[in-house]
């Protein structure tokens, strides 16, 4: 068994309504936690419109290759195309870490997996939503997300909004 912390996020169409239909279908997946939805500026090179994201931890019988392939199941079901490098999208589903059951974190550098995420300690969209379901949470390689945060500009902490009130 591993866990597996997941990032979600979308700003074309009914972007909620994607990110609630990823995560129920993540129920079936081992979901352990989940955080609300945030409205997240667009981080990175490319102009385009204001993100939902959420983090997601879910724990199964995957290894790192499987929740990837997880990912793209869930994202080929919302209608994802792939067009421009970090452009807009109905739903991208990040792998961030994953973590073996003796807490050993996974690693890995293959051409369509980067493990940890080589991103996620300087994006505040992912940082702020796993922090508030895991306060004690760790990037390996980079230390406790708290501390990632503080190190952020204010200004990109300031810009995830929680988007709704209850998980
Ligand atoms: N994803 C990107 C690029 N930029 N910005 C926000 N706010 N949220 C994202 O999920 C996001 C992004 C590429 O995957
Ligand atoms: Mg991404
Ligand atoms: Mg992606």
């Amino acid at each position: 068994m591993t866990r597996a912390v997941l990032s979600l996020g979308g700003n074309l169409g009914d972007r909620a309504g994607t990110l609630r239909t990823a995560l129920r279908a993540l129920t079936s997946e081992g979901l352990v936690a989940r955080s609300v939805l945030y409205e997240t500026p667009p981080w990175g090179p490319v102009e385009q419109p204001t993100f939902l994201n959420a983090v997601a931890v879910v724990r199964g019988d995957r290894d790192a290759a499987g929740w990837l392939a997880l990912a793209h199941e869930l994202e080929d079901a919302a209608g994802r195309t792939r067009e421009v490098r970090w452009g807009a999208r109905t739903l991208d589903v990040d792998v961030v870490t994953v973590t073996a059951d003796d807490g050993t974190p996974v690693r890995c550098d293959d051409a369509d997996l980067t493990l940890p995420h080589p991103h996620a300690h300087e994006r505040a969209f992912v940082l702020v939503p796993w922090l508030a379901l895991d306060p004690a949470a760790e990037l390996p390689g980079h230390g406790p997300v708290r501390d990632l945060l503080a190190a952020l500009p204010a200004e990109d902490v300031e810009g995830v909004r929680r988007w709704e009130q209850l998980a």
